[in-house]
């Protein structure tokens, strides 16, 4: 099955649960029954979430906005040093244009309706980690899957699964730039219809650029990846001499093994945006 119509998307909904707070006992949320409840509540707008509807806007708690205050203002003192420029410059649009403070979580339907009008995509709510397939199908209708709930607040500089932190800081700025928009896309049109070990290895591309990836800017290496840049120990991490750097090469890229609950230990770093979509077209 392969969705046709951007309205197929409502049936792309195969969640894995390997990092759900309700059964994995490593999770933060795993003890806290409060976390659980509220997470249920916030979950059941995308469950109930149909295509061309408006986001129906939440209300954050006290305790989700001192989650996204710590984050928001450890992160914006690395930026200027440590993330690439097309998300500093974005990240000061959004502040302008869709309400991102310190102090306020902006709401999913406001920065959909400005995301369109800038490249394009559009966020629908998802409940969780989805299907590889699934969440890359989106990409290729400009669809970005887009958690709405805030990670538990006893690790807010941690979160092995996505949450709205994640990716409003991480991937919505990225989304905001034309070139990186339509890179995304076409890794989600190549998806479609792919072989699970072709999903496999585009999931991996996926991994190493959209979610981990470096870049050479003005002879410096500055992060893109929405994982970096919505962590701060490990947007620090990645720019140390810590772990490996390597080239970006598609090739080799998509047949890297990677863990998915600690720091990486090799990043790749692209010339450009231009010379990473570049390189991916070609295989
Ligand atoms: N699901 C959700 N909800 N958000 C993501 O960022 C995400 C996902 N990333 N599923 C996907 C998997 C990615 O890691 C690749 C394509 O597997
Ligand atoms: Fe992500």
């Amino acid at each position: 099955w392969i969705p046709r119509h951007i309205t197929d998307l409502d049936k792309c909904n195969h969640l894995l649960t390997k990092f759900d707070p309700d059964l994995s006992y490593e999770h933060p949320g795993f003890a806290d029954s409060q976390y659980r409840e509220r997470r249920k509540n916030i979950v059941e707008i995308a469950f109930n979430y149909r295509h061309g509807c408006p986001i129906p806007r939440v209300e954050y708690t006290l305790e989700e906005i001192k989650t996204w205050n710590w984050v928001y203002t450890y992160l914006n003192k690395l930026y200027d040093t440590h993330a690439c420029t097309e998300h500093v410059h974005n990240l000061r649009l959004l502040e302008r244009e869709c309400g991102y403070s310190a102090n306020n979580i902006p709401q999913l339907e406001d920065i959909s309706r400005f995301l369109k009008k800038r490249t394009g995509f559009q966020l629908r709510p998802v409940a969780g980690l989805l299907s590889a397939r699934d969440f890359l199908a989106s990409l290729a209708f400009r669809v970005f899957q887009c958690t709405q709930y805030v990670r538990h607040g006893s690790k807010p500089d941690h979160t092995v699964e996505p949450d709205c932190v994640h990716e409003l800081l991480g991937h919505v700025p990225m989304l905001a730039d034309a070139s990186f928009a339509q890179f995304s896309q076409e890794i989600g049109l190549a998806s479609l219809g792919a072989h699970d070990e072709d999903i496999e290895k585009l999931a991996t591309i996926y991994w190493f650029t959209v979610e981990f990836g470096l870049c050479k800017q003005d002879g410096q290496i500055r992060a893109f990846g929405a994982g970096l840049l919505s962590a701060y120990g490990e947007l620090k991490h990645a720019l140390s001499d810590k772990p490996e750097k390597k080239p970006f090469d598609p090739i080799k890229t998509a047949v890297q093994k990677y863990d998915d609950q600690n720091y990486q230990e090799i990043y790749f770093v692209c010339e450009s945006f231009a010379d990473m979509k570049e390189k991916v077209r070609l295989v």
